[in-house]
């Protein structure tokens, strides 16, 4: 298998999933500062112009961070991550989705708005400036409300670690990364980010 891969949180989730999974993928580098990404020969391979993508064996394309990480969990080896009943699979998913939609996505919204508008605003449509603060102020929001309902707790979905916690760990780098604050006044995300980074996955 081939994944597509660039810097970014999402492809970034894809390669810990595997490397958690022990996956070794093939991996394909695509320069999205430069705009490689959104070149026919990229768009050929995912219309919608993100990475990470997922090319199987047979050809056919996967794209869409935690459904590539889906597929790899039902095929790869080893333990699920995802979970081994449905009440487990059903509360990893639970978390999953308030981490994608809660957090990943006004982060990343907030962030195309401001500090990633040269970059992005020739290429997609960008929230206006004006609505940047907001929509970091929503990620920050979700992330207050797990720092609350996870203490006590080692991992975002129970004990073992999950799709939520690698979801949450490189979106939570990602922020790091790009100047935002988002482990101060958290303790329990600051000291589960301290246990995530220390994983060899981390390094993936
Ligand atoms: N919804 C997609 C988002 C993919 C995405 O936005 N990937 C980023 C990298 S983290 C990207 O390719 N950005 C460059 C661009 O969109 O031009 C997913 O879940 O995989």
């Amino acid at each position: 298998m081939k994944l597509y891969t660039s810097v970014g949180p999402n492809p970034r989730v894809a390669r810990m999933f595997a490397a958690e999974k022990g996956i070794a993928l093939d991996l394909a580098e695509i320069d999205i500062l430069a705009g490689d990404n959104r070149q026919d020969s990229y768009l050929a391979v995912n219309p919608f112009g993100g990475t990470p993508a997922l090319v199987l064996d047979d050809g056919a394309v996967l794209t869409e961070t935690t459904a590539i990480c889906e597929y790899l969990d039902e095929t790869g080896p080893g333990p699920s991550l995802i979970g081994d009943t449905p009440e487990r699979r059903a509360e990893t998913r639970m978390w999953t989705r308030r981490i994608d939609l809660g957090f990943a996505e006004p982060l990343t919204l907030g962030f195309r708005a401001a500090e990633g508008r040269a970059m992005f605003a020739p290429r997609v449509i960008v929230a206006d400036e004006a609505a940047a603060d907001d929509l970091k102020a929503m990620a920050f929001a979700t992330l207050d409300r797990l720092d609350a309902h996870c203490a006590g707790r080692a991992q975002v979905a129970g004990d073992a670690v999950t799709l939520a916690d690698i979801l949450l760990f490189c979106f939570v780098e990602f922020a790091l990364l790009v100047g935002m604050t988002p482990l101060a006044g958290r303790p329990w995300l600051a000291t589960w980010h301290a246990a995530m980074a220390a994983r060899p996955s981390a390094s993936a």
